[in-house]
């Protein structure tokens, strides 16, 4: 996989796992960890490497709360040779006396039961939490072996578990001076469709956990690369935003806001939000609810927006300078350039949204903008040289607002007369419903031709771009829309631009981009993802964006053709077509035209798009029946925005190491 999809991640749509199938006989009602195991992907969300991810976090979760209840401060998380992990804490451990109601070991309880994994006493509340917070059992569940040690009361007990049920009383294996907890755990291979845990994915969720809980030190070891990490940021949110623009350049260093109130109610609503500004044009929010990514943002986005546009117009207005009198700054103008981590820890969060991504609680939205409102303006006072910049930047991000609408309007009023706006270079399809139709975008106007006539024109479109797009990571709003590929892009779509893009609007249910498996084609793709993320982020969300994969080879046998998309899928064909000729002697011929023969086997390297003629394209690459595609996900938003701000941001020499350094991906690609 090049780098590209690493955090902005893509998955095989082939591999989705089929969800909910209720059939009358499946309608019956499941008890315990029975359920887990009959509906896996309820519970963790799908069973591909993502849900198999899923398990460490929940573990860790656990972990993450006993440190928040301030008792554990280092968490180790071991991938193993053998394929299992284990987590690892010094918190106090999990009880292992009776359980209060249910009389067995509490132990046993947690590993056992659904939705057993929380505290017991109500003192602390569960903070933080998995996606889907289903606890620590249903890993287990989902685990063909599983141990537990606990270390509590100066005795190490053990239990041992496979598929979630016990295979063993809590024993007690020997005596220690220390607390804590251990879960080991092997994925079940009978349940998910990958059980390699990956180092860098591991890293980036604990990474992020480490910067929103300072207080913690997470180790992690990879027994079988034989890498090590420790994420410990004394920092916190801080070190976060200065990780996050590491690439970019800074201009007004990170201001830290924290505070917590009631807001009326019974419990404590904790805020922290740190933000800077760099020289760049996009807006990088990121949010968290009890350590939870919350993508579709919610209450305590919108109290952070509304302090943050009113208090610096506030101060704006209280510290004229002749120029911007005459301007009325928006909260978009305020943002420009601006980076900030936003958590909150809420002790009842009600997530609403598509994906739950979203906080509900009205007390929130009032808590984050009183507590914003009284530490901004003081940082503002007391700061006056920064404060200048920001209303400098802002000055300058309204001007060009202000241009850019008067451009808009003029586009507009050319464009009365016309019945049709869309791009003059847009071949679009016959159908009118969305969900039916899928949009190429294709680069090279001589692959966009191919694509053209090859393609199922009821139902596919295709918009040629011509060479590299533009980087918004860059530019400007005004100079995004003079942009002739961008606009075309834009209105192909037609679901709006900017503040009034609305996805589900799209024109299209599947946005595919076509470029060449080379490094130029990478380049594209890169610029293409920057511009769905930073400006049109919904569809990806909404799952409607997606990556074509073209062959790499062409093998030819007599009138037999076959297509390969990597060496391994080449070497397997050579192998079957060896077995069915297997009278054929071993020689390499080379072609006149350069092709390789190996036993009269015709081998050609597809060295990009427009070499395909049209058939091919179709066969390969275009026809819903034989095509593979890539479905883009975003899985961890911090990591995706940081790999953008890294590839398209203005340092060079950030780019260059982290290119040399995921150098293994971007050469899977270019083989
Ligand atoms: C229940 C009660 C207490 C701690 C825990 C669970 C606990 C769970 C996990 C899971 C991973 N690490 C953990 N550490 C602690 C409180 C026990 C007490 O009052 O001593």
């Amino acid at each position: 996989m090049d780098n590209e999809n690493k955090s902005l991640d893509t998955q095989p749509i082939e591999n989705k796992p089929i969800e909910g199938n209720y059939s009358e006989e499946s309608i019956k009602i499941l008890e315990g960890l029975e359920a887990v195991r009959k509906r896996p992907a309820m519970y963790i969300g799908d069973l591909s490497e993502r849900g198999l991810h899923h398990l460490i976090n929940e573990v860790v979760d656990n972990s993450i709360d006993e440190a928040l209840a301030g008792y554990c401060k280092t968490i180790v998380v071991t991938l193993h040779s053998d394929g299992s992990c284990s987590v690892k804490d010094d918190g106090r451990g999990i009880p292992t006396g009776p359980h209060p109601v249910k009389k067995i070991s509490t132990l046993e309880v947690v590993m056992c039961t659904l939705h057993a994994g929380g505290k017991f006493d109500k003192s602390s509340y569960k903070v933080s939490g998995g996606l889907h917070g289903v606890g620590v059992s249903c890993v287990n569940a989902l685990s063909s072996y599983a141990e537990a040690v606990i270390e509590r009361n100066g005795n190490i007990y053990k239990q041992t578990y496979s598929e979630g049920k016990p295979t063993s009383s809590v024993e007690i294996i020997g005596t220690t001076d220390s607390t804590g907890t251990m879960i080991r755990f092997y994925p079940d291979e009978t349940i998910f469709q990958v059980t390699k845990f990956r180092f860098y994915k591991t890293s980036d969720r604990l990474r992020e956990l480490a910067f929103l809980n300072p207080e913690v030190t997470i180790k992690i070891i990879d027994e079988i690369e034989g890498e090590e990490v420790i994420h410990h940021y004394e920092g916190g949110l801080v070190d976060f935003v200065k990780y996050v623009d590491e690439a970019a350049t800074v201009f007004v260093p990170p201001c830290f806001v924290s505070g917590s109130d009631t807001g009326g109610l019974d419990m404590e609503t904790q805020v922290d939000i740190c933000f800077q500004y760099n020289s760049g044009f996009s807006e990088n929010v990121l949010s968290y609810v009890n350590n939870i990514n919350t993508v579709e943002g919610g209450t305590h986005v919108t109290g952070f927006r509304s302090a943050f546009t009113r208090t610096m117009n506030a101060y704006a207005a209280s510290n004229k300078s002749a120029k911007n009198q005459k301007l009325q700054l928006t909260g978009d103008d305020f943002r420009e350039g601006l980076t900030a981590i936003i958590s909150v820890k809420v002790a009842e969060p009600q997530f609403e949204g598509q994906t739950k991504t979203k906080l509900g609680n009205s007390e929130v939205e009032g808590i984050v903008r009183t507590i914003l409102n009284v530490q901004l303006s003081q940082f503002l006072d007391a700061n006056p040289a920064q404060a200048k910049k920001i209303l400098e930047k802002a000055t300058l991000a309204a001007e060009a607002r202000i241009a850019a609408k008067k451009s808009r309007e003029l586009v507009r009023r050319k464009n009365v007369l016309e019945s049709s706006t869309l791009p003059g270079k847009l071949a679009d399809c016959s159908l009118r419903t969305p969900e039916d139709c899928e949009i190429y975008l294709v680069e090279g106007d001589s692959a966009g031709g191919s694509a053209k006539q090859g393609r199922d024109r009821r139902f596919q479109a295709i918009l040629p771009l011509k060479g590299k797009i533009l980087n918004v990571q860059k530019a400007r709003l005004t100079k995004i829309l003079e942009n002739d590929e961008i606009r075309a892009i834009f209105t192909a779509i037609g679901a709006g631009f900017s503040d009034e893009f609305d996805a589900s609007k799209s024109r299209y249910g599947k946005i595919i981009l076509m470029a060449d498996a080379d490094i130029d084609g990478s380049h594209i793709r890169t610029l293409l993802l920057t511009l769905f993320f930073v400006y049109m982020r919904d569809l990806i969300f909404q799952g409607k964006l997606y990556i074509a994969q073209p062959p790499l080879y062409k093998l030819k046998k007599g009138k037999h053709e076959y297509y390969a998309y990597n060496d391994q899928e080449r070497d397997g064909i050579i192998d079957r077509i060896r077995k069915e000729n297997p009278r054929a002697k071993s020689k390499t011929t080379l072609g006149p035209d350069g092709t390789q023969k190996v036993d009269g086997i015709a081998l050609s390297r597809f060295k990009g798009l427009g070499e395909m003629n049209p058939v091919q394209l179709w066969d390969t690459t275009m026809n819903p029946e034989t095509r593979t595609l890539l479905q883009v996900t975003i899985e961890d938003a911090a990591a995706a925005t940081k790999i953008f701000q890294t590839l398209m941001g203005d340092k060079v020499e950030p780019r260059r190491e982290f290119i040399e350094k995921n150098a293994q991906y971007v050469k899977n690609l270019d083989v």
